[in-house]
């Protein structure tokens, strides 16, 4: 090596074109194919592939002699274990950490966690689990509905679920479709634009609203639902959260209950889905439609809808429900401020791990119009920012109004996010 002037040193080599690139490959799957381009030979791609994946996972209420014992497995592995200062100073029952590794040092560490005191081969199911399910988005297994020949088979593409409201009050679509003709005709034409999957609502539930007496809620879903059911191609959802709306909806052939409470408010649900064998959306609420824009207030906005749709999951399966009838929802604008909402969006890929397809509902919602400081009629391309971006996290259905639009917004984005994997995954 010789020196230059400056007394820096200079290569006698001439390096030609060499270039360096950071690339963008976030799984086992793209980055082995990566590796196959340059040419590296099968048993290198099988050996290397889990070297190249690093994953962040936050764990929480770990007991502290296994934090402890976890935080030296990871370190020992060479990866890293971030714990508070609490916990080095021997002073906290149970602790959240945040572990870091590559996808090969956490298979090495789980191995060895499974021989271990304290709950750690337990532990070591959870981190297992969340790592599988946040990789496994795109295969999920086929949903057959109960009628119609439908199947939902979540990866394959995003499904647009169109907006109905059969309520006077409802805050974009009030009032429009309360006759059953005009609701029909409606749900055709969504239909046409390609709404994969129609929702009824009975209820408005926008905030500020009064609960709906039952009665009402019937006569305003049901007569719709029977038309829908025999008239269109689609399966039909139905926004409730009345078992008694849900038995006549499910009699009249519903195929899937969309329950913004998440099994919550009535005990008849759930057992009444079980029962039906249909899908189930469990939506994330903080507090009621009537006051939960009074003060919305988390300590940690996505820990706290992550613990509730967990255990609004473990709620379903022990009512019966299967775990593949199961579809979560973090529940934009339901008890939360504008940037509850934004964090969330941004961070919608955090609740892949916990193993269910996604839905979202942002569609013209006030977030949209704080941000853009719009009126509802005019958050189409607001939503169309937060269809697209939620697709990019991982979603698997989206709620909207503007089905013409968001199909085209969908459509395109698949095309670029989706279809590279799924045509790896059919070699
Ligand atoms: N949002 C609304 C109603 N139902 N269901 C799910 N799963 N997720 C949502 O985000 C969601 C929902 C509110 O929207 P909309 O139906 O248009 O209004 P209203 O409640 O006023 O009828």
């Amino acid at each position: 090596m010789k020196e230059d002037n400056n007394g820096n040193n200079k290569s006698d080599v001439n390096i030609g074109d060499v270039a360096a690139r950071v690339v963008r490959l976030d799984d086992q799957d793209s980055l082995a194919e990566e590796m196959r381009e340059i040419g590296v030979s099968p048993e290198g791609v099988n050996i290397m592939a889990p070297k190249g994946v690093h994953r962040v996972v936050r764990l929480t209420g770990v007991p502290l002699k296994a934090a402890i014992l976890l935080k030296q497995e990871m370190l020992a592995k060479g990866g890293e274990a971030a714990v508070p200062w609490d916990v080095a100073c021997l002073n906290a029952d149970r602790t959240d950490m945040l572990l870091m590794g590559t996808l090969r040092q956490y298979r090495r560490v789980l191995d060895s966690l499974r021989s271990q005191p304290f709950g750690l081969p337990a532990i070591a199911g959870v981190i297992e689990d969340a790592l599988e399910a946040w990789d496994c988005r795109l295969r999920h297994e086929p949903v057959k509905l109960r009628s119609g020949g439908h199947t939902l088979r979540f990866g394959s593409k995003t499904y647009i679920m169109g907006i109905l409201n059969v309520t006077p009050d409802s805050f974009s679509d009030g009032g429009k479709y309360l006759d059953p003709d005009r609701a029909v005709a409606r749900a055709r034409e969504l239909v046409e634009y390609g709404a994969d999957i129609i929702d009824v609502g009975g209820e408005s539930t926008r905030p500020g609203s009064d609960p709906v007496p039952e009665e009402e809620e019937i006569a305003r879903v049901i007569p719709v639902v029977e038309r829908l059911v025999r008239e269109v191609p689609v399966p039909i959802s139905v926004d409730t959260c009345k078992s008694g709306v849900a038995r006549r909806a499910l009699e009249a052939g519903a195929h899937i209950i969309n329950d913004i409470s998440a099994l919550r408010f009535d005990p008849g649900l759930g057992s009444l889905v079980a029962q039906y064998d249909v899908p189930v959306i469990l939506m994330h609420m903080q507090g009621m439609p009537k006051d939960m824009q009074v003060n919305p207030h988390y300590d940690d906005v996505i820990r706290e809808i992550y613990d509730f749709l967990r255990e609004s999951i473990k709620r379903a399966l022990d009512l019966g429900v299967k775990r593949e009838n199961i579809i979560i929802d973090p529940g934009i604008g339901f008890g939360k401020t504008t940037e509850h909402n934004l964090e969330i969006l941004r961070r919608l890929d955090e609740f892949r791990s916990l193993g269910r397809p996604i839905l979202v509902g942002t569609s013209r919602k006030s977030f949209i119009g704080n941000v853009l400081g719009l009126p509802v009629d005019q958050r189409v391309e607001g939503t169309a920012a937060t269809v697209a971006l939620a697709i990019a996290r991982g979603v698997d259905i989206v709620r909207v109004h503007d089905v013409r639009e968001m199909v085209r917004v969908a459509r395109m984005a698949d095309a670029i996010l989706r279809e590279e994997v799924l045509e790896r995954d059919e070699r």
